[in-house]
């Protein structure tokens, strides 16, 4: 049998030295078979000194619980929808976004070399084609491409109109195949016997970037789709994840942030029959669950919160953040931020995309070779497209907004995501690729349609060194 925590006041008593109040407190996350050595190195490092008090200090000292005041953690939202969406109506409202998402990538593509050689569909049209030793491109959005039997074709449309331009090379026809309804392209044109040719297609896509990194060594935690409420929510390797963060691991110690992407609850009637699945019956409850697990982390670690399709709020994209009204309780808390999805933060000067992921099953759906397995493919997809959810018309619902705030703006140095609970990480172009997986076992639905989670994991990047690490509590 260890000590208690009465035993260990005695014996420090009896040896003439007090343990303050905090200290005590301390010793309750001392484990009763450490306990007695613990307290007789402290009361015998007292006496050596001369000290009459163990203070928490000197506790927290000796245990390795000490959080280091010089590991910064500057947490700056750079993008937010959250208050700030104008959603139109209708057929104009589409016609709104798709402008403005053709102007924002018209002007990201226009940092391209090739962008000087740009002609409108309409010029092309009324030179009846290119000529044979001119250099002409065309850029716009997807309208459709159609890859099969060995024919392609691209069909793409700028302000002026649109350009049917068939693909003959082999490799090309690949990438014509990846392309994505509505993302934004540029052509080279080539002066075929009937008209023009694809010659190159080539993608707004992320420059070749060096990282922005931390003065301090501070981590961040990224976790999503820990649906709270749900019956296969894993609370109890959640509970170990947050009771780690104030553990005497080196790595815990210098956690400063914690990402959380979208599906932070199971939420109620998102699917069929979702009501037998679940152990807390309100979105209330769940939230307030989540908030009581998450009161556990550290003060000094700063939590950020973003919603994704099961979450309660708006369900288009963006999405704001998770309205105060379900939750008034994480919206108060001082080291919590909500923000909404998608959402830019920059954590002691890094930039994290944080996007939940909806967009990734139209993806896979409609773009041969790729698969839930591999979502980073599919991030990887979104880069280059700049555009984090380019298709319109499937499942992901998108907002009429007057901008599209889909759009890749700017270099980011981490792109987060979840939704299709498979943990992953790569890196694309000075960029690290995170999707951070679930807390949540294999559902009956997810099982019915093979969709097989690797849960229970959190993902740990080192914002000085880009190291990675994980928690992993999946057994
Ligand atoms: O999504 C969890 C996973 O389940 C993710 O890979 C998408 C997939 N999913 C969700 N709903 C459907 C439907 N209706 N068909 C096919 N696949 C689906 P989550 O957002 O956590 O439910
Ligand atoms: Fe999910
Ligand atoms: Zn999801």
């Amino acid at each position: 049998m260890g000590w208690n925590r009465k035993d260990a006041l005695r014996y420090a008593l009896s040896r003439g030295v007090q343990i303050s109040p905090r200290a005590f407190e301390i010793l309750r996350n001392v484990p009763s078979d450490s306990l007695e050595g613990v307290i007789k190195t402290m009361v015998h490092a007292a006496k050596r000194e001369s000290r009459a008090q163990m203070t928490a200090d000197d506790l927290e000292e000796h245990l390795g619980l000490r959080v280091d005041a010089e590991v910064d953690a500057d947490l700056r939202v750079l993008s937010d929808p959250t208050g700030h969406t104008t959603t139109a109506e209708g057929v104009d409202g589409y016609g709104a976004l798709f402008a403005s998402r053709y102007e924002k990538l018209r002007s990201i593509i226009s940092a391209r070399p090739e962008s000087k050689k740009i002609k409108s569909v309409e010029a092309v049209r009324r030179s009846g084609g290119v000529k044979d030793d001119e250099d002409v491109c065309v850029a716009g959005l997807i309208n459709d491409r159609d890859v099969r039997d060995g024919r392609a074709e691209i069909r793409l449309e700028d302000p002026s109109g649109m350009l049917p331009i068939p693909v003959y090379n082999d490799e090309l026809q690949k990438e014509a195949g990846s392309l994505m309804r509505d993302q934004m392209a540029m052509v080279r044109l080539g002066r075929g016997k009937r008209g023009v040719f694809a010659k190159e297609i080539i993608l707004p896509d992320t420059p070749a970037h060096v990282p922005n990194r931390s003065e301090t060594g501070a981590w961040a935690a990224l976790i999503s789709d820990l649906h709270v409420g749900s019956k296969y929510f894993m609370e109890e390797e959640f509970r170990g994840f947050v009771g780690w963060l104030s553990e005497a691991d080196a790595v815990a110690r210098n956690v400063r942030f914690v990402l959380i992407c979208g599906d932070v609850v199971d939420g109620v009637g998102i699917y069929k029959d979702q009501d037998k699945e679940l152990e807390l019956d309100t979105v209330e409850e769940q939230l307030g669950r989540l908030e009581e697990m998450l009161a556990e982390i550290p003060e000094h670690v700063k939590v950020i919160i973003s919603p994704g399709n099961h979450d309660p709020g708006r369900r288009a994209l963006p999405q704001p953040a998770i309205p105060e009204k379900y939750c008034p309780g994480l919206w108060r808390r001082e080291n919590i931020t909500m923000v909404g999805n998608p959402a830019v933060v920059s954590l002691n000067g890094v930039r994290v995309l944080m996007f939940h992921g909806q967009s990734i099953d139209d993806i896979v759906r409609v773009t041969p070779g790729l698969s839930y397995d591999e979502p980073i493919a599919v991030m990887e997809l979104l880069l280059r497209a700049r555009h984090l959810s380019p298709i319109y018309g499937e499942r992901t619902p998108i907002a009429p907004e007057l901008e599209d705030w889909m759009v890749i703006g700017d270099d980011v140095d981490i792109f987060h995501s979840g939704h299709v609970h498979r943990w992953a990480v790569s890196k694309y172009r000075g960029t690290l690729l995170v999707n951070s997986g679930a807390w949540q076992r294999q559902t009956p639905f997810q099982a019915s349609v093979g969709i097989v989670p690797n849960p229970g994991i959190a993902a740990l990047v080192n914002l000085k060194t880009y190291e990675l690490k994980s928690q992993n509590y999946n057994g």
